[in-house]
């Protein structure tokens, strides 16, 4: 038995034990009230759900288990779903029993391939994601236990087999469905005694170490943003109803999908391209930068990669990437473009977000880039230029987040979500 089972097992009954006396005592103290406006504003603010596995501070950026993100930016991806899961900072043999545990269990069946091959032409990558998880779906332990009969506190237990069957097999279905969607060759197998990070990019193709080592950055930069983001809430909701973990990842790599979500990082690359496009193909200066951003607001669109619903200042996964660009491509026009970008939009952000107030609209509350503003110049200078690809990469890191906190639910047994929704009616017959 994987290790992870076992150290799963010893720390269970301490967090049980815990959370059973923290109702006992505190049960009946408010986190928050809902106010009107919070119900019809997307729940901003309202605490209404409990997640361990990381914190994100309007002024810090993503914490992992009280580690601030950029303090353990040296962390594999292993690493970071062992710490994720368990809180507990992991050994070498804790990173080497997870790779283990992938080499058993990364191979992809032929079916799921014929699949995706299967699929319209033109479909989004981020549809073929979210289909290869569901037709893998029919592997899933927890069903077959569940048939069986176990009880409710073994269910964490399959959960977390599916959860390693899956993280074993998706960087291998992003490798596969980027080389089938975009006419890259046959997909190409995991590689036993290889890394999660360098597989992936072995298998996508790229074969040179910086790539590698991007790789294990970005995929351990994206892994987790607390629990009330769209794709870990959709994940949580869809888990507490006892989907399986590819009915409730596939469900929350849907909703990163949106836009406003981690398709943000497809459609900024695409902004930062068309302004580039407009100056045959070199870094604008930043006046013609400023200039290009006023005319996207004033067109009544949103600056992707700016903005946050919880983030106040710059997002500590960019300034990362940052530091990464400045490293291995400080000369790349792309990546010149979005860090002279970061010089201007903000300033063009607030005085922007002034005339919405002397409009009567609401603030920009965050005028300040966000993980999705950087991460596409990176993928770009080493040759992934379709940027409809990039929220896949994202989606496989959000697996790790979404899969801890789903394990974590159903080992503390967490109810299936249900809030009470009013209607316009009971407010005005109310207040
Ligand atoms: N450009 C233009 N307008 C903006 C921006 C922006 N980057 N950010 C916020 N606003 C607008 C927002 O659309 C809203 O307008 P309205 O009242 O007319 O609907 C107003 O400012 C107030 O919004 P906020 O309270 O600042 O932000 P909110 O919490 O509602 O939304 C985002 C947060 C992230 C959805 C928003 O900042 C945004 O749309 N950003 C651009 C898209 C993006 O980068 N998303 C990625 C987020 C990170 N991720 O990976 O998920
Ligand atoms: C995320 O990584 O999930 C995004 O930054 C969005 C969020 O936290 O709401």
């Amino acid at each position: 038995m994987a290790n992870i089972f076992s150290k799963m097992e010893s720390i269970l009954s301490d967090i049980r034990e815990e959370r059973t006396n923290l109702l006992k005592e505190y049960g009946d103290k408010k986190l928050a009230e809902v106010s009107v406006q919070q119900a019809h504003g997307g729940m901003r603010g309202v605490k209404a759900m409990i997640c361990d596995t990381s914190l994100v501070e309007p002024d810090k950026g993503l914490i992992i288990r009280g580690h601030p993100l950029l303090e353990i930016q040296d962390y594999w991806p292993e690493d970071v779903f062992f710490l994720l899961l368990t809180g507990e900072e992991p050994t070498k043999e804790d990173r080497k029993d997870l790779q283990e545990e992938y080499d058993k269990r990364a191979d992809i069946p032929e079916a799921i391939w014929d699949t995706l091959r299967g699929m319209p032409k033109d479909s989004h990558p981020m549809t073929m994601l979210s289909t290869g998880i569901l037709a893998l779906e029919n592997s899933s332990m927890f069903d077959e236990k569940y048939w069986e009969g176990i009880t409710k506190a073994e269910y964490w237990r399959s959960y977390l087999e599916d959860s390693l069957n899956l993280l074993a097999k998706l960087p291998g279905l992003a490798a596969g469905l980027y080389r089938i969607r975009f006419d890259k060759g046959d997909p190409i197998p995991w590689t036993k005694g290889l890394d999660w990070g360098a597989n992936y990019a072995k298998m996508i193709g790229i074969e040179d170490e910086s790539f590698a080592e991007l790789m294990r950055l970005y995929l351990m930069f994206h892994c987790d943003h607390e629990g009330g983001n769209v794709s870990a809430n959709t994940c949580h909701t869809v888990g507490s109803a006892l989907s399986n973990a590819y009915y409730a990842v596939s469900a929350g790599l849907n909703g990163l999908a949106g836009f406003l979500h981690g398709m943000a990082n497809q459609e900024c690359l695409r902004w930062v391209l068309e302004v580039m496009d407009r100056f045959d193909g070199e870094a604008p200066t930043e006046d013609q930068l400023e200039e290009f951003a006023r005319e996207t607001l004033n067109s009544g669109q949103v600056i992707p990669g700016y903005g946050h619903a919880v983030l106040r200042v710059t997002d500590p996964r960019f300034e990362g990437f940052v530091q990464f660009g400045r490293k291995h491509l400080p000369d790349d026009p792309v990546f010149q473009t979005v860090n002279r970008l970061y010089n201007v939009v903000p300033d063009v952000l607030k005085e922007f977000s002034e005339q919405r107030v002397k409009a009567g609209k609401a603030p920009i509350a965050d005028p300040y880039p966000n993980v999705d503003a950087g991460s596409g110049s990176l993928l770009y200078h080493y040759g992934i230029t379709e940027f409809e690809y990039y929220t896949v990469l994202f989606g496989i890191s959000r697996a790790m987040g979404l899969l801890s906190q789903l394990i974590l639910n159903r080992a503390l047994g967490v109810p299936i979500t249900r809030p009470k929704s009013v209607g316009t009616r009971f407010i005005k017959n109310n207040f």
